[in-house]
């Protein structure tokens, strides 16, 4: 399916050999409680603000829980058989006003520079158009003469186990990017609202109708990462999913070469129809 007979048989065994040596990124599993690793900058920086909340949601928990402890035991009706009438104190509500101002500000400051630096697109070396069908994915590669389009269907079970690829996040033909470069996705729904969601890369993008949803990553490793359509888009929304090879520059260039061919006959727009 993925390699067929095509002119350039040195290409394709190079291909071949590339897909059968990268390793499959980690997976979600059972009973997973923390993010699978980190592949970009993005997620990265995500991993970090996630800590920092973590740690302080514990203290702030922490400390609300050893106040509710004391209150019940040191002011229980055995203990404090008349209790206070006092209902104002000047200095308590200002402390409990300002202290989770500066919580809240100490927490805004890292969540802007984040968000901002999600939305501020770097110039891109590649960019793909992923436009979200019901129910499958259908990626462009633009640029002039050298520009595709293509497919990418979600595997049935007894496919993706035939292909060795995992159930319900494998695909027929996956997309192909680039190591340590940054790609720009620009998500588009073609019917209804999808969304373009690769946790390790920290993306996730409303692919709606009528407008062009721009996000980027940068993958720092090699590999094969799967994402799934995140926006619910009708029957087979969990069918859509994505496989993404992070492969070096030549293989990239290679990879490029091959779909041009392979991917020919579908130019011009042309999309096959979701068969499965
Ligand atoms: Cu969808």
């Amino acid at each position: 399916m993925f390699l067929r007979k095509s002119g350039i048989g040195a290409a394709t065994a190079a291909l071949l050999a590339i897909v059968m040596a990268l390793p499959v990124m980690a997976l979600p599993v059972d009973y997973q409680t923390g993010f699978q690793p980190a592949a970009s900058p993005v997620m990265e920086q995500i991993e970090d603000f996630h800590r920092l909340l973590f740690w302080i949601c514990t203290a702030v928990s922490l400390f609300v829980l050893a106040l509710l402890v004391w209150i019940v035991v040191r002011y229980r009706a055995g203990a404090n058989a008349v209790p206070s009438k006092v209902h104002h104190n000047t200095l308590l509500e200002v402390a409990w006003t300002l202290i989770p101002v500066i919580i809240l500000v100490f927490i805004a400051v890292p969540s802007f520079r984040l968000l901002y630096f999600e939305a501020n697109i770097p110039k891109p070396d590649v960019t793909i158009k992923a436009i979200g069908k019901q129910w499958f994915w259908t990626y462009e590669y633009p640029g002039s003469a050298a520009g595709f389009t293509f497919d990418s269907l979600g595997l049935s079970d007894a496919d993706a186990a035939k292909a060795n690829k995992p159930r319900l996040l494998g695909t027929d033909n996956a997309m192909y990017v680039p190591v340590n470069k940054v790609i720009q996705i620009d998500a588009i729904g073609a019917d209804v609202i999808h969304s373009w969601a690769m946790s390790q890369m920290g993306v996730k993008m409303d692919a709606v109708p009528g407008r062009v949803n721009s996000t980027w990553f940068k993958a720092t490793h090699t590999g094969v990462f799967y994402g799934q359509c995140s926006e619910l888009c009708g029957a087979r929304h969990a069918y859509m999913p994505i496989e993404l090879h992070v492969v070096s520059d030549a293989e990239y260039a290679a990879w490029l070469a091959e779909s041009k061919t392979k991917y020919a006959a579908l130019e011009n727009g042309a999309t096959r129809l979701a068969s499965k």
